[in-house]
């Protein structure tokens, strides 16, 4: 049967669309991710001091910082930016400085000190604006907890004169995050004792004297060392006598991650002030992809809800990503929630679900377009064209699990093709066989993909049936994904389970078409394909 084949374009007429995306620096000739932050040279990894400024309506992200290399490497900086939308960043150039050469301003954290609990503020900075970043000093012989604070919006920064003020007389005691507790009207720091696999809880009325209050030990993957803890508590939803949700820690480890080398992982459980106590025993990991790691929370979002970035690196692979002036890019931010979600028929699990933030009006014109019970046969895939390597789409579809034998591989398959040289190409599909999704980032001329060991380039995605029946074959699924030039980010069964990967085409060949392709009739029907081609005059 054939099956009606829809596809409408809109916002055709609007002149920005075409416009072409500037090249900011000469020599960018890597496929610079457009709507994902890049500092504009220099090596970046982990995120650090997210703050949202509610008096200028403006989101501060922060990030490790080496400005005179693009690999990691002393003396270690904080660099900045800025955005209004979260989707286009201001680099706003460096925040914090380490006092020695041989020595780095480590990850941490940032708070609004809106009651002046530090006594560094006076009237002249507004309550909304009374940030204090508390972060981790690296010398050869010790790292210990900091304070600095602005007295300018988070632009520069002044070193607390009673620093540190937190030690444990350890080389490996870093990264703290830092939250206000409303119950008990306390600050609360996370911090990792990396190489004892503990994350100290410490409490605090004015962010300068700290009481170790408990460790939470030994969960989940444990790898080399704990790093980049951070404790936030997330709604429940559509549960509503789940009451305030649940308390949820996050723990990025590496090396040692289930998908080789660095990533990060949560537990979720219950936090009385003083103690986080799982309430699960499993551990999750909260992107399956390998490209997410030191994922930290903004503290004050407008709306209370909880929004993160990440680093999309790994360790065993980003000092060598074939990019140039800069290295590295972040995460797109992503809100969290928890859902119960079904594991599988008989048991449902609570999971943390993440929806991308990406604002269209930023961008320009958005050309969505639409396609409803597409019909492929094998031989035969439909093909959709694209330009600037920079858009977002959703497939959802159905998989008939008995119109198939034990021979055949039966795909669905997206060929995401270069544009100007079509070998180049990512695949993304669902396996029929195996009912799981898959990921292959292989197909390049790069030849650093094909020579490095550990740039996995096929990789499979736990699958998230949606639907199953005793006496029904048919499943159903559905696949967000963000393309933005060198980096992938797959959100699977509305955000149940996400992967994010980079990819590294030749320079210039951003993604230009789509193909998607069965390999076997009548198993997959694709009940909706929509498509959204996203334009920016800047940047
Ligand atoms: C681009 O790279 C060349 C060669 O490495 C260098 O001489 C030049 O200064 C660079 N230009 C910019 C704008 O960075
Ligand atoms: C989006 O944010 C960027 C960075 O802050 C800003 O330059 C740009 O004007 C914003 N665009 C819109 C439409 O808000
Ligand atoms: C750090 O190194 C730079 C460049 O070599 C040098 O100019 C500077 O004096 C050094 N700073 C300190 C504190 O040693
Ligand atoms: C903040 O506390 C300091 C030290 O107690 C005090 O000097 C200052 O006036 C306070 N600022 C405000 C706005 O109350
Ligand atoms: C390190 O922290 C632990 C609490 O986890 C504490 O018992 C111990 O005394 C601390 N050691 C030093 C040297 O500060
Ligand atoms: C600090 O650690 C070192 C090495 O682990 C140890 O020899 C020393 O006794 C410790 N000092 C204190 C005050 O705990
Ligand atoms: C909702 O949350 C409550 C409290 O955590 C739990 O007991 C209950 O089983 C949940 N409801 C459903 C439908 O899962
Ligand atoms: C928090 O939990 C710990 C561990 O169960 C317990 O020892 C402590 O008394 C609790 N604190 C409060 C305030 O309930
Ligand atoms: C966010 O939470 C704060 C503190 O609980 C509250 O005062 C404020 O009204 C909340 N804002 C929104 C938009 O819910
Ligand atoms: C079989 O599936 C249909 C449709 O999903 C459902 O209405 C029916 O109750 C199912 N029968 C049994 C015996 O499970
Ligand atoms: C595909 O799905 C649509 C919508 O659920 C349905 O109307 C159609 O009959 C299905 N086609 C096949 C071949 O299963
Ligand atoms: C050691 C070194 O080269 N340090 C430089 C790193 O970059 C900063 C910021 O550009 C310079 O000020 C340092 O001199």
């Amino acid at each position: 049967m054939k099956l009606p084949y829809l596809l409408t374009t809109l916002c055709t007429a609007v002149g920005v669309a075409s416009s072409p995306i500037k090249i900011t620096h000469a020599n960018d000739t890597v496929n610079r991710p457009l709507v994902h932050l890049t500092p504009h040279e220099g090596w970046m990894n982990d995120p650090n001091g997210l703050w949202y400024d509610a008096k200028e309506e403006l989101w501060h992200v922060y990030y490790q910082y080496n400005p005179n290399d693009t690999v990691w490497g002393l003396p270690l900086y904080w660099g900045h930016s800025t955005s209004k939308n979260l989707t286009l960043w201001d680099d706003v150039g460096v925040a914090i400085e380490p006092m020695a050469n041989n020595s780095g301003a480590y990850s941490g954290c940032m708070v609004i000190d809106y009651s002046n609990t530090t006594g560094f503020f006076g009237e002249d900075v507004s309550p909304e604006q009374r940030v204090v970043a508390i972060w981790t000093y690296n010398t050869p012989e010790s790292e210990t907890q900091y304070l600095s604070y602005s007295l300018d919006g988070g632009y520069s920064f002044r070193s607390y004169s009673g620093n540190p003020v937190l030690e444990n007389n350890s080389t490996q005691f870093r990264d703290p995050k830092v939250m206000w507790h409303e119950e008990t009207q306390k600050w609360i720091m996370v911090v990792a004792k990396a190489q004892q696999f503990k994350i100290g809880i410490y409490t605090s009325d004015d962010l300068k004297e700290w009481t170790p209050v408990s460790d939470f030990t030994r969960g989940g993957y444990l790898g080399y060392q704990y790093e980049c803890p951070g404790l936030v508590k997330l709604p429940v939803e559509g549960n509503t006598s789940a009451g305030n949700g649940s308390w949820v820690l996050f723990v990025s480890i590496n090396p040692g991650s289930p998908q080789g080398g660095s990533s990060t992982q949560y537990f979720i459980g219950d936090f009385n002030g003083t103690h986080f106590i799982p309430t699960y025993e499993n551990t999750n990991s909260i992107d399956s992809g390998k490209d997410y790691y030191a994922l930290q929370t903004f503290f004050n979002s407008p709306d209370n809800q909880t929004y993160g970035i990440a680093w999309a690196s790994n360790w065993q692979y980003s000092a060598f990503v074939p990019t140039d002036p800069w290295r590295s890019s972040m995460s797109l931010v992503r809100k969290f929630v928890l859902e119960e979600f079904q594991a599988n028929p008989e048991t449902k699990l609570l999971n943390i679900k993440s929806t991308p933030i990406l604002d269209y009006d930023a961008l320009g014109c958005a050309h969505p377009s639409n396609g409803k019970n597409l019909f492929i046969t094998v031989g035969n895939p439909l093909q959709f064209s694209l330009v600037q390597g920079l858009f977002d789409f959703n497939i959802s579809f159905s998989v008939n699990g008995s119109a198939f034998g034990g021979h055949e591989f039966a795909d669905l398959s997206l060929y995401l093709r270069g544009g100007e040289n079509k070998d180049e190409y990512l695949r993304i599909g669902f396996g029929a066989n195996a009912a799981t999704f898959f990921i292959d980032r292989g197909h390049t001329a790069v030849n650093w993909v094909h020579e490095n060991p550990f740039f996995t380039d096929k990789m499979s995605v736990n699958n998230q049936p949606l639907t199953i029946s005793n006496n029904s074959t048919i499943s159903t699924y559905s696949v967000r994904g963000i393309v933005d030039r060198n980096i992938l980010e797959l959100y699977f069964n509305n955000g149940s389970q996400v992967s994010t990967n980079t990819f590294f085409f030749t320079g210039g060949n951003f993604i230009g078409s789509i193909d998607m392709a069965v390999g076997k009739d009548n198993v997959f029907n694709v009940t909706e394909f929509s498509l959204k081609q996203l334009s920016t005059g800047s940047h």
